[in-house]
């Protein structure tokens, strides 16, 4: 699918999170997804706030926050989505059996399945992790939620490869209206009638990696060459003294053109 529009696989699909996240792409012109992993609440919700005109989706690590709270920190993110138009994805990288994730996606002080629209998983245990995750959605909210499977990585010497990604692609299959895609390096093989998002990090335009094996690739060889449908970037729009209202747009216009270039 990856030289078809995004609204028109917002009209395809039959997945009501998968309509909504096409929708806002074309709307707000942006395959943008902002990684905002900051320190205090604070931080995080000015730095959504100036980023939020650029962004298709805001990706959060909401266990790094020093003074998380639900309602000083959640609500607040809520009512920028609200005003802003995009999806929230938590970042969670669910890894246990079933039974522990559904837990760990719902309760406890994050209850992360009542706010974020996507969430995401490792294959390493087997398909019950998206039963898990799927059982804890329904008993818990009435709102679209979807899971990406993490088929592949950006660090340097990720043992995610070859048939460890093929058989994560394989547990995706067993639930195909609860899992809605994948991250990865690049677009995944589709059978009849599948349409998967492909989210991915490891982007950035000034850098080719970090200290601790994170390693960037540029917007137009991840969206261009390898068809993907989102960047995700983290340090890119607001590390290093970066300005992320001119880092925002930069990356906003830089991933739209790509993908432009790419459905021509
Ligand atoms: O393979 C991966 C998968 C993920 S979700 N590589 C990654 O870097 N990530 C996440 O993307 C990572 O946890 C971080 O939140 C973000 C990349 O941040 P950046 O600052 O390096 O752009």
């Amino acid at each position: 699918m990856s030289s078809m529009s995004y609204a028109e696989r917002a009209t395809k699909t039959s997945n009501p999170l998968v309509k909504k996240l096409f929708t806002i792409m074309e709307e707000k012109k942006t395959n943008l997804c902002a990684s905002v992993d900051v320190r205090t609440t604070k931080e995080f919700l000015e730095l959504i706030e100036k980023l939020a005109p650029f962004i298709c989706v805001v990706k959060t690590h909401i266990d790094i926050l020093d003074d998380f709270t639900y309602d000083g920190t959640i609500l607040p993110l809520l009512e920028l989505k609200k005003k802003h138009n995009f999806l929230i994805f938590e970042d969670r990288k669910f890894a246990d059996i079933g039974n522990t994730v559904k837990l760990q996606y719902s309760a406890g002080v994050y209850k992360i399945s009542t706010w974020a629209d996507i969430t995401n998983a490792h294959g390493v245990t087997g398909p019950g992790i998206v039963a898990g995750l799927k059982a804890a959605a329904e008993e818990t909210t009435t709102e679209p939620r979807g899971l990406l499977m993490l088929a592949q990585l950006s660090s340097k010497g990720s043992i995610a490869t070859g048939e460890y990604t093929k058989q994560t692609i394989d547990i995706a299959r067993t639930d195909k209206s609860f899992v809605v895609g994948f991250i990865a390096q690049h677009k995944v093989e589709e059978q009849e009638g599948e349409d998967w998002v492909v989210m991915t990090p490891g982007v950035g335009l000034d850098d080719k990696g970090d200290a601790l094996g994170q390693q960037y690739r540029t917007v137009s060889e991840v969206v261009g060459k390898e068809g993907c449908d989102i960047i995700i970037v983290g340090r890119g729009l607001f590390g290093k003294g970066r300005d992320p209202l001119v880092e925002g747009k930069r990356y906003q216009e830089a991933g739209w053109n790509s993908y432009l270039n790419r459905i021509q």
